[in-house]
């Protein structure tokens, strides 16, 4: 019997898809479940019929696969992809390649990369994007490891990915975990989208009192704009519109509003902060999951503090896109990627990832959580300019900061009076307030920082280093 082409462990979603998704691409499987009745039910079910074999051990499973083999791991982050890796690397011979295509961190696959090539085996850390849809359909792939290793599987990947105008997406991201550092950073933009879009609903709920459907139909229209046309515009856009089958009313209104973080948003943040950073649209989408698990309290609290009576504003209306809410959605969605780019740029240098950011807006054009329309935008950007410090000084993006500051801040003073929270609107006007100011206030801070502790300051008209006796 011919020996297959692909590998794979772990037949969760993910990996069931992704499997047939390479069968799909012309690449014979074999599958391997740390259960084994959930690989006989997937080849009894969605496997039927197709160029896939299953294994009930490891070694069964190694056996199956042609040499050099090429197997992808997709198991949770953490323990279980050591433990597949500690199982299976006994069966391995020279030249083999692992893939994770889990959420792991990138410090892990650091290490698993300087391990398994010490081994002679190849490593690669897989970001991969796209949900279950995507990974049948076509996801988002983001590979590091060493070149070697990609280009033993450049065909598959290739074949496996969405397609774009101009290519496939997926790309050699960078050395060691560079590939994970990406999908995770492409995760805390996920993260700030996905709360820039709440906000917008809760403003058009709560101030502007429109019902589900009609904020559905601004979110449909926003969608066939380039600033916004995006996947997660056009789900919330379905989203908004799903009924309870119990009583017909909007099923979003039913669901608990609490949501979790601890895991590619919070790595997002956490490196920003050691990287120095300043990332304050993707750290309030963070923190607003924060906040919104402490419900219980929140509940409390609602009857103690004190709010301002909600009044209705002029934040526009359906009619006209809600001119300026749909400012603040755009200008906070070019922050999230602005800093997630950020972020990018300082570890590729202090991590010598050598991050391409075009190819990452390219790649992430398709297939992904965050694909959009603005990516292209951010590819020319990178094209025209790859040493451009911040994408807010593109033309194109500086225009689109004129144009839209005023319905931004107006948004923001409009929830404020109304005492409704916009966490990451309200971040986004002082992260470009900030940055568009050439004299910040923290002359004061270090004249403070010297008084109490002497810790010197500079000055504007002379080189040195300056301390002063403030208070006698
Ligand atoms: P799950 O994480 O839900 O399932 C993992 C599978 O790994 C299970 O079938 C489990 O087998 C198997 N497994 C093996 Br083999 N060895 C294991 C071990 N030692 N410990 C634990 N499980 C083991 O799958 P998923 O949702 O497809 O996610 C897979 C990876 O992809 C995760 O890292 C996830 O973060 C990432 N990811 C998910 C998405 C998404 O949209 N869901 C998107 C992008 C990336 P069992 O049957 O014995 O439990």
């Amino acid at each position: 019997m011919s020996k297959a082409h692909f590998g794979l462990v772990g037949l969760g979603v993910m990996g069931e898809n992704l499997v047939l998704n390479a069968e799909r691409n012309g690449f014979s499987s074999v599958v391997y479940n740390r259960t084994y009745s959930k690989t006989e039910e997937f080849l009894k079910g969605r496997g039927l019929n197709k160029k896939i074999s299953g294994a009930k051990d490891l070694r069964e499973f190694v056996d199956k696969l042609e040499r050099p083999r090429r197997i992808l791991m997709m198991v949770k982050a953490g323990k279980a992809t050591d433990a597949v890796i500690n199982q299976i690397s006994p069966f391995l011979e020279e030249g083999d390649l692992l893939i994770d295509g889990g959420n792991s961190l990138f410090t892990d696959t650091e290490r698993r990369v300087a391990e398994l090539e010490k081994q002679s085996f190849g490593y690669i850390g897989m970001g991969v994007s796209g949900g279950s849809k995507g990974a049948l359909e076509g996801p988002s792939m983001m590979p590091g490891g060493t070149k070697k290793s990609y280009t033993a599987i450049e065909s598959l990947l290739t074949k496996m990915a969405a397609q774009v105008d101009d290519g496939p997406c997926v790309t050699y991201i960078g050395p060691g975990g560079s590939g994970h550092f990406v999908k995770t950073v492409h995760n805390g933009i996920e993260y700030g989208i996905e709360q820039i879009l709440s906000e917008s609903y809760d403003l058009m709920k709560r101030v502007c009192r429109l019902e589900c459907n009609q904020i559905s139909d601004v979110f449909k229209f926003w969608n066939t704009t380039e600033e916004l046309s995006s996947y997660l515009v056009e789900i919330t856009q379905a989203c908004l519109k799903v009924k309870d089958p119990l009583d017909g009313s909007a099923l979003v209104e039913k669901i608990m509003d609490k949501a979790g973080q601890k895991g590619t948003g919070l790595w997002t943040v956490i490196s920003a902060l050691e990287l120095g950073a300043s990332v304050p649209t993707i750290y309030a989408s963070l923190n607003a999951r924060v906040m919104s698990s402490l419900k219980s309290q929140r509940q409390v609290a609602e009857q103690i503090l004190n709010s301002p009576q909600i009044k209705t504003f002029d934040l526009g209306n359906s009619s006209n896109g809600m001119g300026p809410i749909m400012d603040s959605v755009v200008l906070s969605s070019i922050a999230s990627y602005a800093q997630g780019i950020e972020i990018m740029k300082i570890a590729s240098d202090e991590y010598s990832y050598d991050l391409d950011m075009t190819s990452i807006a390219q790649i992430w054009k398709g297939g992904c959580i965050i694909r959009s329309s603005l990516l292209k935008r951010i590819q020319d950007a990178y094209n025209n300019n790859p040493d451009l410090q911040n994408l807010l000084l593109d033309p194109w993006f500086s225009n689109q900061v004129s144009k839209r500051i005023a319905g931004l801040s107006t948004t923001v003073s409009c929830a404020a009076l109304a005492g409704v929270p916009v966490p990451c609107f309200s971040s986004t006007l002082d992260y470009i307030n900030s940055y568009r100011t050439s004299r910040l206030p923290q002359n004061l801070v270090q004249a403070m920082r010297d008084c109490f502790g002497s810790h010197t300051y500079e000055r504007l008209d002379k080189q040195g280093s300056f301390h002063t006796n403030w208070i006698d």
